[in-house]
């Protein structure tokens, strides 16, 4: 072992490129979760670093007498806190940008999916029908003539925005602030978009903020002809007030990545016909899940070699290097 380099915690089921290049370049200590009774007190004075792939919390941190740096696998990052770490001039870090295009391109194949019925016509040919039953039944849902409202317009949002303007879509968005540097029309309320709009894409970081945000007043809004797609946080969305709305068609049909106890997916949301279900999944090609692992490890490096953050939280965006 070499007292030189420093000690990095691999905490919760980590990318194998975090793995590998942490180990590599730092002394790693591995747990399978984030709790403090798996660490002896010389591991937890040693650590400096946590390459985090779980929930964070202000007691684990608070263990970690001279922990530096919480770099986050991942651009959301509401399974950690932040705020707690701020306080203790704890660095956080997360992985925006590289993976904005993919989580974009597959919230269009997702959104196309739901309203075209891509793998119940594909499962339909599979199965044989298109020879026995004939051509598949023509799908209710078109996104032609539909005008789509986004609620969470930052990097992700945007991205999404512009594939759908391709798409020939008219735009709309909510957000607490206004961009002053797009012409699509803002909307100040949640409710007040959903109402204004036939698809509602949600992309909104997940945390108390946006909790159950979309509930039934929302779907209502949104209207028997509307679908929902949700690809931030499961959290977001009032889970039973979907089902509900689904069940008795107030909404047309949803399509989700992500949902409120993962991996739990409730059987009520598998067993209706207008719900297309993917296991979070937006990000997860190979190429971006490495551009993620590989920014991660950057900002370890960087903040514990005393060079600033690549991408720190904007809760620690403000932290000197040199003062902490
Ligand atoms: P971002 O650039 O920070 O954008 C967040 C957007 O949400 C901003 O437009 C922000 O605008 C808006 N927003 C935040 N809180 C809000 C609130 N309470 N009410 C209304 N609008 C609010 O983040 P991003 O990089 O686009 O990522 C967004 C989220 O997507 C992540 O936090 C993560 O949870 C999720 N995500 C999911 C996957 C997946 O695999 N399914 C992959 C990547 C990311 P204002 O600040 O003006 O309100
Ligand atoms: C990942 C995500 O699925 O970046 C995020 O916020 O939700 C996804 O890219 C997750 O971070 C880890 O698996």
């Amino acid at each position: 072992m070499s007292a030189s380099r420093p000690t990095v915690l691999l905490a919760g089921k980590v990318h194998p490129r975090v793995r590998q290049r942490v180990e590599a370049e730092f002394e790693a200590i591995s747990i399978d979760a984030a709790n403090a009774a798996l660490l002896d007190e010389d591991a937890r004075s040693r650590i400096r670093g946590l390459a985090a792939a779980t929930a964070i919390s202000a007691d684990f941190i608070d263990s970690l007498p001279n922990l530096e740096v919480i770099a986050n696998f991942g651009v959301g990052y509401d399974a950690v806190d932040a705020g707690h770490a701020a306080t203790r001039q704890v660095m956080v870090t997360n992985t925006p940008d590289v993976l904005s295009d993919e989580v974009a391109d597959t919230t269009v194949g997702l959104l196309l999916n739901t309203v075209r019925e891509l793998p119940k016509a594909e499962a339909y040919l599979r199965a044989g029908k298109w020879e026995s039953n004939g051509a598949y039944p023509l799908t209710s849902l078109s996104l032609r003539g539909r005008t789509v409202g986004i609620f969470g317009l930052g990097r992700i949002g945007l991205a999404i925005a512009k594939r759908l303007e391709a798409f020939g879509l008219p735009i709309h968005y909510h957000t607490r602030n206004k961009r002053a540097d797009v012409a699509y029309p803002w909307h100040a309320g949640l409710a007040d978009m959903a109402a204004a709009v036939d698809i509602l894409v949600v992309i909104v970081p997940g945390g108390a903020a946006t909790e159950k945000a979309v509930n039934s007043e929302v779907l209502d809004a949104l209207g028997p002809q509307g679908v929902l797609i949700s690809v931030g946080r499961g959290s977001t969305i009032d889970e039973p007030a979907l089902i509900a709305a689904l069940t008795d068609r107030r909404i047309a049909a949803a399509g989700l990545d992500v949902f409120a106890h993962e991996p739990h997916v409730p059987q009520a949301l598998m067993d209706l016909p207008n719900a297309c279900l993917l296991p979070h999944v937006a990000s997860a090609s190979v190429a971006t899940r490495n551009a993620m692992a590989d920014l991660v490890v950057d900002n370890l490096e960087a903040w514990l070699a005393g060079r600033p953050a690549l991408t720190p939280v904007p809760e620690c965006a403000g932290f000197d290097r040199a003062a902490s």
